[in-house]
């Protein structure tokens, strides 16, 4: 298995070291501003944690093709970016008119400490903070062409293709409609029937995967990736970001709320589309050691930097894995 070799590294040291990086750049992108009110709530959200899972995968892609020192530069901006998208996605995620939620990263939501108003501002202005830092920020020694690839593929991973899609079919899909005001006329015939794993699977493609897919990707294509690598990394960040977005749904389930730092079993109060609910929680168990081992294989035969294998190896099982 991958990791367990010659290669075995400290995986605990590493994304203790990376998270750090990360969270020093993003102080320093995060600096008090006017209006200070509202800096204050989008330097609430992103600096509060949480795993940084999308920022490390963007730092591994840019490792995972090149071995230069000093090759993480040329992907922080790109990695602080997309934290502050991830950011506004939970804050407008947790909204009232969304979720509702109380708690998110073991604090009170942004909306329940600054006001719905703020909080939806916050969400906006770090949407366009994060092209901001992207733009502004990524060394100039990368080719401006490059640049704009991934600043488009961002706009696409986020947006109507993406993540705003997957939030849609989501909010349709969430008690068959009945919360999701302006579809339910057009969704009021969906039944037990039709809700299977290729609704939740493209859901959870499009709302979590295609962040988590962008992050990999976008780290190595802005280190100077070949198509084959690309290609690769691509399918990567697939089976990572549907392995996520499962074990959510099974965290949601058996996970507690200090822990997990936000309420659990909300799920299930709001039938919710989650792969545990289609096919139970042995079901997701299943799924998630198939794309382990999928993930695995595919790693083996990667056209990508030998030391990186390993931590791409940990970073899914971390993905599958993970108690929070
Ligand atoms: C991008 C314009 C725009 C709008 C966003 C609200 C919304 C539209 C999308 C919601 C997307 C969403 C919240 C998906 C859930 C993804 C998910 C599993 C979040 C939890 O991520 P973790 O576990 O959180 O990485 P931490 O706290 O560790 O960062």
């Amino acid at each position: 298995m991958l990791g367990t070799t010659a290669f075995e590294f400290n995986f605990n040291a590493y994304t203790d070291q990376r998270r750090k990086l990360v969270e020093d750049h993003l102080r320093n992108y995060l600096d008090l501003q006017d209006p200070s009110i509202l800096w204050d709530s989008m330097r609430y959200s992103v600096l509060s944690g949480g795993k940084r899972i999308r920022a490390l995968l963007c730092l591994a892609g840019a490792e995972a093709v090149n071995s230069e020192e000093g090759i993480l530069d040329v992907a922080l901006p790109c990695a602080c970016a997309i934290e502050m998208v991830h950011a506004m996605s939970l804050i407008h995620d947790d909204l009232p008119c969304m979720d509702n939620d109380d708690f998110r990263r073991g604090k009170k939501t942004n909306h329940k400490v600054y006001g719905e108003a703020m909080a939806l501002l916050a969400g906006d202005a770090l949407l366009m903070h994060a092209n901001d830092i992207l733009i502004d920020r990524t060394p100039t020694r990368i080719d401006r062409h490059t640049l704009l690839c991934v600043v488009l593929e961002l706009s696409r991973a986020a947006g109507a293709k993406g993540m705003v899609a997957g939030q849609v079919d989501d909010l349709v899909w969430t008690g068959h409609a009945s919360n999701a005001a302006g579809a339910k006329p057009a969704m009021s015939t969906k039944s037990d029937i039709e809700f299977d794993g290729t609704v939740i699977e493209k859901i959870h493609k499009r709302k979590t995967g295609a962040l988590l897919k962008f992050s990999i990707w976008s780290g190595a294509k802005l280190a100077g990736a070949s198509e084959k690598q690309l290609i690769s990394l691509n399918r990567y960040g697939e089976i990572l970001g549907l392995a996520f977005q499962i074990a959510d749904d099974l965290l949601d389930v058996t996970g507690d709320i200090q822990t997990l730092g936000k309420t659990p079993g909300k799920d299930e109060a709001s039938q919710k589309a989650t792969w545990v609910r289609v096919f139970g929680i042995e079901g997701a168990r299943e799924k998630l050691a198939q794309l382990e081992v999928e993930g695995d294989e595919l790693l083996r035969n990667a056209p990508l930097q030998a030391a990186s294998l390993p931590v791409l190896g940990a970073l899914l099982k971390y993905a599958i894995h993970r108690l929070n």
